[in-house]
This record gives structure tokens, sequence and C-alpha cells, in this order.
């Protein structure tokens, strides 16, 4: 076994985005670009020498190859042991679930999360801490800074390992175990959840569709809701995990998994629809007859996970992302329990988690977690969902009303402009925040602006500031108008236009969304110019 130093050269563009470093396979592709990266966060993770690693990714072209380069490269710099889910597959909150339970130093997940895969689509890397998440803003941009730098990797030459049966290999000298991917998984799964009730739901004759999308949960869900749970053997579609995920976009959203929307609102709908992304962190809720936005998913989650055994106590607190509705904190003020705005990025949830302050988090980029993990949780949030289904005994449409009719509904909606120049898109940001200051006070019919501001956060646990997270434009009655750009795209620009605005219980709670919020996206449009600025009529995912 021969250890080598290669030597090699920079790239300029190893920054890593909202998620780690997202690019397109042809990227990745070239000479050392994924061995610079690996290599670079070996330099800054601290001493690693004798450590537990953990890999996996969602399966997608390429996700094999990089795997073994990383486990030879994890030999050559000293690790004592990996640990790669098989066939190099493990969803994203299942690596973090392992980071923690098998006490590793940290994880490396192979993944484009739900952008589009195979030779032409995309690929990517994130590299998660010991407490199990993302790394923070200050490691990655110490990566990125020793990528800048980078003039050799380390690898060892070796025959590379079969990942496609469970065991334990040596790699000169470092142990790897090809483990069931799903086992350690559905263990927490079962200790989180109340199954004997989700058993009984399933047995009165409750019916399901989960899609899968080709993507990493498939085996999952395979296995914990019709092996374990009973579901109706089929109630998991397009579940076989496949490098290009059978030619579609893992995205969970309306356009994407948009023949499970139409089987929802048809006449055959069954009670509860489902779809989680490439890497099986995002999840999409579908009633039957009705779609359940992020947001409101989050809220009424946090509002009746006491009916989960795992959150029996209750739960600490709420956090959510800036851009994601308020819906949380009615929900948080109902309760009594404190809750947190931070900015978009699984990685701003973790301090909060670790220092017990909240025990649910979300996103409305279809993101929700607790603290059982430091990542989120497409599957987690179907078997919530299901736990209170069966002990609430009322359907998805039932619920959501019951919520509303407590809480109020927080109207909302986000327009995305994808593949948008990205000189545009900064300039149109660049203006808009220069204009900020005038806004406020500014009237738009019955409207008048309270704050307009550039979201800036300060982490209350190690004090750390994140800036520039967000445009954000806020009405007296708490509507608001959200602007910024998305830090996973790999094509140009993708610009988000996020728009809210809350209607009490008393209120109309049955208007159709992007009537309700119609004014408001006159005004976002007259503020924030997308339109304009891109040429476009129209944004390419309405959610
Ligand atoms: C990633 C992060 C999420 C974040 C999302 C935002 O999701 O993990 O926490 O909400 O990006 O995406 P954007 O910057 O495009 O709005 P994922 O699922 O891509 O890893």
């Amino acid at each position: 076994m021969t250890f080598k130093d290669v030597e090699t050269q920079p790239y300029p563009d190893q920054k890593p985005g909202t998620s780690g470093l997202r690019k397109q396979v042809a990227v990745f592709q070239q000479l050392h670009y994924l061995e610079n990266f690996i290599q670079s966060i070996f330099d800054s993770a601290g001493e690693i020498s004798g450590k537990t690693l953990v890999m996996g990714g969602d399966g997608r072209y390429f996700n094999e190859e990089a795997i073994q380069q990383a486990i030879k490269m994890a030999a050559a710099n000293g690790f004592a042991k990996v640990v790669v889910g098989q066939n190099g597959l493990l969803s994203t909150p299942a690596v973090s679930q392992l980071i923690r339970h098998r006490g590793a130093f940290g994880g490396l997940i192979f993944s484009a999360s739900h952008n589009p895969g195979g030779p032409n689509g995309d690929f990517g890397v994130k590299y998660n801490i010991g407490n199990g998440g993302p790394a923070p803003e200050k490691i990655t941009e110490r990566v990125f800074a020793r990528s800048q730098v980078i003039e050799r990797f380390q690898i060892v030459q070796a025959p590379d390992v079969a990942l496609d049966a469970l065991g334990t290999h040596d790699v000169a000298g470092m142990v790897v175990e090809v483990i069931d991917p799903v086992a350690d998984y559905a263990d927490l799964m079962e200790k989180l959840f109340d199954f004997e009730a989700i058993r009984e739901l399933f047995k009165s004759g409750f019916t399901m569709r989960f899609d899968a999308m080709h993507a990493v949960n498939g085996p999952y869900a395979e296995k914990i809701l019709e092996g374990m749970l009973g579901a109706p053997a089929g109630s998991v579609v397009n579940k076989v995990p496949l490098p290009d995920f059978g030619g579609h976009h893992p995205d969970p959203n309306l356009v994407h998994a948009k023949a499970l929307f139409e089987l929802m609102m048809s006449g055959d709908a069954p009670d509860f629809g489902v779809a989680t992304d490439g890497d099986g962190d995002r999840n999409l809720i579908i009633g039957r007859g009705v779609f359940v936005t992020p947001s409101d998913s989050l809220a009424i989650l946090a509002a009746n996970a006491h009916l989960a055994p795992g959150y029996g106590q209750g739960i600490a607190g709420i956090a959510r992302s800036m851009p994601t509705s308020a819906a949380a904190d009615r929900v948080a003020e109902g309760l009594g329990v404190a809750c947190y705005e931070v900015p978009t990025g699984w990685k701003f949830f973790a301090n909060l988690l670790d220092a017990g302050k909240i025990s649910i988090c979300g996103e409305e980029s279809a993101g929700t977690g607790s603290d059982h993990v430091r990542e989120k949780d497409g599957l987690w949030a179907v078997l919530l969902w299901l736990n209170i289904l069966a002990k609430r005994k009322q359907s998805v449409a039932e619920l959501v009303a019951e919520h509303w009719a407590t809480y109020g509904r927080n109207y909302y909606t986000r327009h995305d402009y994808e593949d948008v120049e990205t000189e545009v898109a900064n300039r149109l940001v660049e203006v808009l925040r220069a204009n900020l200051p005038e806004l406020k006070g500014q009237s738009f019919g019955k409207r008048r602006i309270s704050q307009a501001d550039d979201f800036s956060y300060t982490d209350p646990e190690d004090g750390s500031v994140a800036a520039h997270q967000g445009l954000r434009i806020i009405f007296e009655d708490c509507a608001r108008i959200v602007v910024r750009l998305s830090g996973t795209g790999t094509v140009g620009a993708t610009i988000r236009l996020y728009v809210e605005r809350y209607e009490p219980p008393e209120g109309n709670l049955a208007m159709e969304t992007q009537e309700a919020l119609a004014d408001l996206l006159i005004i976002a449009e007259e503020l924030a110019g997308i339109k304009a600025a891109t040429g476009r009529n129209a944004p390419n995912v309405i959610t």
C-alpha cells in the first residue's frame, strides 16, 4: 500500500454556499477538484488522527466514485475508521444521526440535495461536525481559505472498497465499516414516535402515498412505513434510488412533485400524500384536497408535537428561518415558549438546539426537524404527521382548518425566478438594499411600511454575526415582503420573493393564496422590480 502526496493547484470557485459546495458534475470531474476540497476540509477540521468519519450520499451520479476517493484520502490523512452506508447511500439526517450515535468526529455528505442529478446534473459535498450538524461558517470559511492555497493532497493507493455488501474492510490500516443505511435511523424513529398508534391508523384503512422521487429515502420509507408500520404495499412509490433520479428533479415542490399533487387533488386521493427530496431532508405534505405550506406544517407540528412520545414533555422552544412565515411564532406564543428567527441555512439552528433552547425548527424551503439530529429530516416530519393524525383522529384538512381557527392563518407564498443572469440579480438586490432606508413610513393604499432592513443575525450562543441575510419590508399589520438570492443554485442566480400576511381566526380563512396576497405582490413588484429587471412575466416556481 503506498501513500501518495499528490501535487495540485487551487480552484478559485470552492466557496461553500448555503449547504456545502454544490456544482455541476462536470465541475467536480475536473482534475483534483474533489480531492482539493476534501483535503481542504481535512486540513481545516482540527485533530483528525485516530478519529471516525461517517460517509454517505444520495446515490446520484458520481456518488460512489467520490466516496471511494474520500475513503482513500481519509486513510491517508490518519482517520482510524470510516462508517459508510451500503452502496454509498445515507440520507442527510441519517448521517447526522450516525455521527451523534457513533460519537464520530464528523461526516461527509455527497449530495446536491434537491438539485437534479445525472452526468449533466449537480453534485455536492457537505461537511458535518461532531454535533451532527453542518459545519458553521467559521469552519466553511477556513475550508474555502485553505482551498485557495492548497498545493497537495494525500491519498493511499488501494483497491476500491466493496460497498455493496455489509461488513468491515481494511484500507491501509483504516477500518471501513459498510453498514445498513436504515437500521440505526429506524431505531431512533421508533423511540420518538408512537408506532403502535400509527399501525392502528393503517389497520383502520388509512391510505398514503410516499413519493421517494427515486432518491435516497426510498429504502428508508419502504422499511419504516411498509415494513414496520404496516402501510399498504405500494404506498411508497419511486422507491429505487437512481443516479439521475429517473430523469426527474428530486425537489418536493408543487412543480416537481406535480403527479403527487394532482393525485391528492383528485377523486382518487389517498388520505395523505408526501414526498422527500434527493438527500431525504426536505418534505412536502399534502392532505386529500389540501396542500400544507412548509410554514404551516412547522406550526402544526410544533402545536401537536406533545402527542408523540419523544416530545411528550412539551417543547422547549421553536425556531424558524427569517423568510419562513410567522405561523410558528403564534404557536410559540400560545405555548408560552420562545421563538427564534435565524438566517436561511440549517446550520443556524445548531447552537440553539445544542443549548436546549429549541426542540423544533423549520424553514419555508420544506425543511422541518428537531433536536433528535442536527439536520432537517423529511421522513421524521412524515412520521410526526402520522403520529399526530393517528392521535387526533382527524383528516389533514380538518387539522389544518382547526389550526387556522385557533391561531389565524398566515397567507404565504414564495415566487422563484431561476437562472437569472448573476449581474442582473446582484444589481437588483443592491438597488433595493440602497432604497431600504427611505421606505420606512411609506404607504401603499392602506398598507404602511414600519420597517425595512437587510436581515442580520447575532447568534445568542457564540455571538457570531451573519449579515446580509435577506431584504425585509415589513408593514404595520405584520405583512411582509422578503427578497433574497438563493445560496444553493448552480446555474446563474435564483431570486426568491417571499410574501406573507396574517388573517385572524375570525377573518376570511378560505381565500386562494395568490388572491389573498395579490396587493402585496403588486407592491413587491413596485419596490423590487423583479419582473422589470429580469424581463420575465412570471416566476418559474410558485409555492
Ligand atoms: C439548504 C439548507 C437549508 C436552506 C436551503 C435554502 O437546503 O440546508 O437550510 O433552507 O438550502 O436554499 P436557498 O438558499 O436556495 O433558498 P438543501 O435542502 O438544499 O440542503
